[in-house]
């Protein structure tokens, strides 16, 4: 079945609702968004998109990118989203390895290659004439369990991004879980501040709302005095951790403006224990915490009834199963740490024309290795205690060391580096970078250097000179030491 059809069928019983709350522009009832999807099928149609193209879009949070995201499922295209803070040199590779059909961006001159760009802007663009002129698209495609609905890239330990390929049964099958899991109510109301091009809030949080055509309150980004103004009106708050550490940093933030919240989810990072206690202190809430990663959506959390215990991400969520192993894939028992690994309709099916790596991530039994090492408890709570792929994660976001040691190793006065992520109070982790450079480096040369060529939320922020990295016996250089030595530069 269509993903889409799932959701038209709860639009259409909820036609004079709310879909999209916004701002500074009236409501999109379910009715106009249901509208606007069918034209965006229309100009996709006529743009030449078939069943099975890519749409590679890195758009603002506009109300038309989600109806553009949901016209790609109604014809069978396939979605492929990229962060809007990726410079030309990183879309450049996903424009190169999706092949899209199309590539719908703010500027004219974002595409290379010979892909066709339609601008979408605020305020105008080439798609937004296109809509304007197009002719609705009614039906919505069949598709089978295995058909892609999208794409979404996602860094590797080697530096080179991997396109997960999710199918509309993967999607479908992790958004009834969560409304289950979660006990999504008609009467919900999504308070919406995360970016639309991850999983977070794109297919966890919108999905949740339109499986059953509940109101969306559409924040275009993360606005602490926004957030706080329309918090009486909401419900559900889906969040990184940073939005919890930054709403306990409000004074304005208390009991009485919680009051009408039902759930407070954090995902995407860890979330402190300090945060979740301090949360309670303040609120009387538990923060509920879930775990999951692009590949195979979410796959634990803990429970909407029953205890929520701090620092860890629950139990497997229905109908997936979830084990410790050790890196020989030998099953590990209650209380030993190991890596994650999981199985179910949730888990894509391979990585972008990358046979072989996906071969390397799955076991023979069909579970995929996460690259996340936790522990199971004798209930089947599971905790996050590290990793085993060489990952920052800041504000939410994931950051490849590999990706920013590459640039940082094509300045010429630098000898080698070593990107790190340490403790920051904002953000959980904060890059860092460690070189060897024999005449030293400024930080602003960096800068200079890094600008231009990857997202400003990849980029270092401390650069720090050493004389030489620190290795162990066979040559490797220990991060963990660097990681100690510099633990404290932003929270001392
Ligand atoms: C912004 N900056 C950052 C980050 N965000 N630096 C490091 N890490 C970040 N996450 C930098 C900007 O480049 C800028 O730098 C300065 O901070 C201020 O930028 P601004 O845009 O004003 O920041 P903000 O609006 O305050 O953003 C912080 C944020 C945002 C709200 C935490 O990063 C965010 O929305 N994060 C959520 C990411 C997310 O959705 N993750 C889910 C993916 P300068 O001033 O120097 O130029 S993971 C996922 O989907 C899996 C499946 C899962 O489990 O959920
Ligand atoms: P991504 O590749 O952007 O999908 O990020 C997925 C990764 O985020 C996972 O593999 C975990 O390392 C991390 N992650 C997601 N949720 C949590 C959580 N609740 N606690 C700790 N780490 C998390």
């Amino acid at each position: 079945m269509n993903l889409y059809s799932r959701f038209e069928n709860a639009f259409s019983q909820a036609l004079d609702k709310p879909a999209l709350v916004l701002a500074d522009a009236p409501d999109w009832t379910y009715a106009h968004l249901k509208g606007q999807v069918e034209l965006a099928a229309g100009a996709l149609a006529a743009a030449g998109v078939a069943p099975g193209d890519r749409v590679l879009v890195q758009l603002p949070k506009l109300p038309e990118t989600v109806a553009l995201y949901l016209a790609c499922l109604k014809i069978g295209a396939v979605y492929v989203p990229v962060n809007t803070a990726y410079t030309p040199r990183e879309v450049a590779y996903f424009i190169e390895d999706a092949e899209p059909r199309l590539f719908v961006a703010t500027d004219p001159e974002a595409g290379n290659g010979g892909v066709p760009v339609e601008t979408l802007t605020e305020s105008g663009g080439g798609w937004r004439t296109r809509l304007a002129g197009a002719e609705p698209v009614r039906d919505t495609i069949g598709r089978d369990d295995k058909d892609l609905a999208a794409i979404l890239y996602t860094s590797g330990t080697t530096g080179r991004a991997k396109g997960a390929m999710l199918s509309h049964n993967n999607l479908a099958s992790n958004v009834l879980a969560l409304d289950r899991y979660w006990g999504w109510r008609d009467d919900d109301v999504l308070l919406h501040a995360l970016p639309i091009f991850h999983v977070h809030g794109l297919f966890v949080a919108l999905h949740c709302a339109f499986l059953r055509a509940t109101p969306v309150i559409f924040q275009t980004r993360f606005d602490i005095d926004a957030l706080i103004a329309e918090l009486p009106n909401a419900t559900v708050l889906m969040g990184v951790p940073t939005f919890y550490t930054r709403l306990l940093a409000d004074p304005r933030f208390d009991a009485a403006l919680a009051a009408g919240m039902r759930l407070f989810i954090s995902g995407s990072a860890p979330l402190t224990e300090q945060t979740f206690a301090e949360f309670e202190a303040r609120t009387g809430k538990r923060i509920l915490e879930r775990y999951g990663m692009t590949e195979t959506l979410m796959n634990t959390s803990n429970p909407l009834d029953g205890e929520r215990v701090a620092g860890t991400v629950g139990f497997a969520l229905p109908h997936i199963a979830a084990r410790i192993a050790a890196e020989d894939g030998q099953v590990l028992g209650p209380g030993e740490v190991g890596g994650i690994e999981v199985r179910g309709e949730n888990v894509f099916s391979g990585y972008w024309q990358m046979p072989e790596r996906t071969a390397e991530e799955f076991r023979g039994d069909g579970f995929f290795r996460t690259g996340d090492l936790g522990v199971m408890d004798a209930e089947g709570r599971f905790s996050i205690v590290g990793r085993a792929k060489d990952l920052v994660i800041s504000g939410g976001y994931n950051v490849y060391p590999k990706e920013v040691e590459r640039l940082l190793d094509e300045m010429p006065e630098v000898t080698e580096s070593a990107v790190i992520g340490v403790p920051h109070p904002d953000f959980g982790e904060a890059v860092v970078a460690v070189l060897v450079a024999a005449e030293g480096v400024s930080e602003d040369r960096v800068d200079v250097h890094l600008r231009g060529n990857l997202a400003r939320y990849k980029q270092p922020k401390r650069v720090l000179c050493v004389n030489e990295l620190p290795r162990n016996t066979m040559g490797k250089v220990q991060k963990n030491e660097l990681r100690e030595r510099y633990s404290d530069i932003f929270t001392a």
